[in-house]
């Protein structure tokens, strides 16, 4: 069994028991610990950073916080508070590393072995950027992409483009991106990205860009390796490029939340989460013998948009012995949830319905 870690100090206030430490920068939230309301609790949502988090003194002053804005007709610097006056917003989204689900990848793609728990619903605040950037003169012509650069102080003495975190979206994204400066109603803990972060709903977690201090429309993608060739879909064995699909917009996916090893012999509530990635989720099935059967299941709880996810439930009846239990979403353009996971490289964008099951034994 591997040694149990304890929290890092930046995220001590997580709780432990919901948590599982990969290591100080890649901590996932049990699959069980996701409850039944829509709104994932700030201390069990999980962490994932490509370079450690920056000293805590990023947070003393949040207002101050300067973020500069490029690729606009009137480029210029403001700060958090500037922000504040401009507009706000309020929109909850499914935040989700691209490697969640990497795990049940076969050919064992390095990096952390993400189960369900790279993944959380969370409320966000902030101003959205379109109302920034009609403040800032508009978008200057010829601008494909909206660029953003976070604000790690970068290790000395090795080239900035191999290390940082720089990501580029498409431009068309401007329609949905929030600049946010609150996570669940509170401030944004430094973990999650404060002071202020890039959201860009309906799109992988590595563009959800933490204590973000440059925003450019740019014609190109960044140069950055995260960007360049980092994030990518690419057939195993080959190298990252940037003509590769990037990880953007996140598709329809569900998983089943509880039972996850053990039920009683009878009728059993089953629970999930299910969404639609850029669009809203409009069904979820159940199946109790690996996907032989199904059963339609009730979504629970509000509908907090199109971005969010929304938890489902459904009574089986279960008979003794092993049961391999599958949920399998669909969202409003009619799209469903594949049998089977894209082999890729890095093992990325899973949503296999099979690779998300759970086998049960009931007696
Ligand atoms: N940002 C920054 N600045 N840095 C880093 O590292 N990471 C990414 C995002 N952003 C980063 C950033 C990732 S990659 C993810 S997932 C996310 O974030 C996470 O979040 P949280 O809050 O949970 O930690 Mo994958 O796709």
């Amino acid at each position: 069994a591997a040694e149990p870690k304890t929290l890092p100090d930046y995220v001590r206030w997580k709780n432990a028991n919901d948590m599982i430490v990969h290591s100080a920068n890649t901590i996932e939230t049990q699959r069980g610990a996701v409850g039944s309301g829509v709104v994932t609790a700030s201390d069990k949502l999980y962490v994932r950073n490509n370079l450690p988090a920056p000293d805590a003194n990023i947070v003393a002053d949040r207002d101050a916080w300067k973020i500069t804005f490029e690729g606009v007709n009137s480029p210029q610097s403001l700060t958090l508070g500037d922000l504040k006056k401009i507009g706000v917003e309020t929109v909850t989204t499914v935040l989700q590393c691209s490697g969640n689900g990497r795990a049940y990848y076969e050919h064992g793609p390095g990096g952390t072995q993400w189960g369900t728990g790279a993944a959380g619903c969370l409320i966000w605040t902030g101003v959205p950027l379109r109302e920034v950037v009609a403040k800032l003169g508009g978008v200057k012509p010829g601008m494909n992409y909206i660029t953003s650069t976070g604000g790690e102080t970068l290790p000395e003495g090795l080239d900035p483009n191999t290390i940082m975190v720089e990501r580029s979206v498409p431009v068309k994204a401007l329609d949905q991106a929030l600049l946010a400066w609150d996570m669940n109603d509170e401030p944004m803990p430094l973990a999650h990205g404060g002071p202020l972060r890039m959201v860009v709903p309906g799109y992988f977690g590595v563009n959800n860009v933490k204590y973000v201090d440059r925003v450019a429309f740019t014609e190109g993608q960044s140069d950055a390796k995260i960007q360049a060739s980092g994030y990518r879909i690419r057939p195993i064995g080959e190298k990252g490029a940037p003509d590769q699909p990037s990880m953007w917009e996140m598709s329809v996916k569900s998983w089943v939340t509880a039972p996850l090893t053990t039920a009683s012999q009878g009728k059993n509530l089953i629970y999930g989460v299910a969404f639609g990635g850029m669009n809203a989720v409009s069904k979820v099935e159940v199946s109790a013998d690996g996907g032989e059967t199904w059963k339609k299941a009730r979504f629970l709880g509000p509908d907090m948009g199109r971005y969010a996810w929304r938890p489902f439930v459904v009574s089986m009846d279960l008979s003794a012995g092993d049961h391999r239990i599958v949920s399998r979403a669909t969202d409003t353009d009619g799209n469903t949830q594949p049998p089977t996971r894209t082999e890729n490289e890095r093992g990325y964008g899973n949503t296999s319905w099979k690779d998300h099951g759970v086998t049960v034994t009931v007696s």
